[in-house]
């Protein structure tokens, strides 16, 4: 019986010196972060009216969009605003700090001469993510979609509000060599006061998450992110519990007979 005892602990003593395995989730990601306007509305200015100005042609999810509108004064930089958003890329890891990139660009003024003005819009963001490194392409891509409000500036809330489309969709799963990883956008997005809607008749249901740009600046605006993953046992965890379980059941075996 000592004997037998005496040789697990020494089974279980040498399974511990084992090489650990390498962690099994991807530590290291490069990104892609893309925006762009697939769908907008205006407000007409007439037939001599100043056209809107789509700028940067990007190809979104599939859909054609414009990394950047301009309406307003051509000449005057107070008298025009405009809408741009850069192509980022970088690296995130897997339950490491939050990614926080400045991507978005608001200038944000009013439009004095006779233009087509922008009203609204749909803005999609593209993530793309690849394990750092690999020769695996393998990439994971998400897309959620913002509206926009160009608000009045002779209300009580002036400052121009796009909202998340669908909150759920600012986060997702994904799958890769078997682990399961989530993606959440969450700590980009404030929650705008409902009576801020109200006052601009933006219509909404539920909790509105999105952020908000000032009248007569430069906004620029933060997208941030993280990636996390489950914690994973490491194989060298089984192995050791494994041949403990086996030992366990050898001796009791052993003892009966
Ligand atoms: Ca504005
Ligand atoms: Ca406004």
């Amino acid at each position: 019986m000592n004997r037998a005892i005496t040789c697990i602990f020494a089974v279980l003593i040498w399974t511990c010196t084992l090489p650990v395995a390498a962690s099994a989730f991807v530590v290291d990601w490069d990104y892609t972060l893309d925006y762009g306007f697939t769908s907008w509305t205006i407000d007409e200015g007439g037939s001599s009216a100043l056209p809107i100005l789509a700028e940067d042609p990007v190809t979104l999810a599939g859909d054609s969009g414009y990394r950047q509108l301009t309406w307003g004064d051509p000449v005057n930089d107070d008298a025009r605003s405009s809408i741009w958003f850069e192509r980022k890329v970088g690296t995130a890891q897997t339950n490491g700090p939050i990614v926080d990139v400045i991507n978005m660009f608001h200038d944000n003024y009013p439009i004095w001469s006779t233009s087509d003005i922008l009203t609204g819009g749909v803005v999609r963001s593209v993530l793309t993510l690849s394990p750092s490194g690999s020769a695996d392409e393998e990439s994971f891509t998400t897309t959620f979609d913002f509206f926009f409000w160009e608000t009045l500036n002779d209300g009580s809330y002036q400052d121009d509000i796009f909202l998340v489309a669908s909150i759920a969709d600012a986060e997702f799963d994904f799958l890769y060599d078997g682990i399961e990883y989530m993606v959440s956008f969450l700590p980009s997005f404030d929650l705008v006061p409902t009576e801020n809607l109200v006052d601009n008749n933006i219509p909404w249901q539920g909790p509105a998450f999105g952020w908000t740009t000032v009248e007569e600046q430069r906004n620029e605006e933060h997208t941030k992110f993280q990636v996390t993953a489950a914690p994973v046992p490491e194989p060298s965890t089984f192995i050791v519990f494994g041949i403990g379980l086996l030992s366990l059941i050898a001796l009791r075996r052993r003892s009966r007979s």
